[in-house]
């Protein structure tokens, strides 16, 4: 989608620090971290929110993403948080579907 950020990043049209890629999915670290381990975690296409129409293919290749984010960021011996912001009381400010996968430290109740 045109004037899609994080659409450019998967299509690597503006740069971004990319931890995994697959096919349908790529994840990066967050611009703004809130927590020493702060990646996001996108389908390649575009979708506005998690809930709005992301094929069960491309929500279980993010799934599987945030679980390989995981174990090479180390998170998985510690655990970690997962938030899909949707939507404007939710705080949702980049309008392409995420995940942010948190750890590294306790967390506490923030919520990035
Ligand atoms: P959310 O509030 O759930 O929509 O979070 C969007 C996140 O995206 C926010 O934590 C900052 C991050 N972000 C926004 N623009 C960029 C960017 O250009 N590059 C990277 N790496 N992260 C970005």
């Amino acid at each position: 989608m045109e004037d899609c950020v994080f659409c450019k990043i998967a299509a690597g049209e503006i740069p971004a620090e990319k931890v995994y890629e697959d096919d349908l999915v790529c994840a990066f670290k967050d611009l703004s971290p809130q927590a020493p381990v702060h990646v996001l975690v996108i389908p390649k296409a575009h979708y506005g929110s998690v809930t709005d129409g992301v094929p069960a293919e491309t929500l279980k290749a993010m799934f599987d993403a945030v679980a390989e984010v995981a174990r090479t960021t180390g998170v998985d011996a510690t655990g970690f948080r997962c938030i899909a912001n949707t939507g404007a009381d939710a705080g949702q400010t980049v309008p392409h579907a995420h995940i942010h996968v948190l750890g590294g430290a306790p967390l506490g109740e923030s919520l990035a």
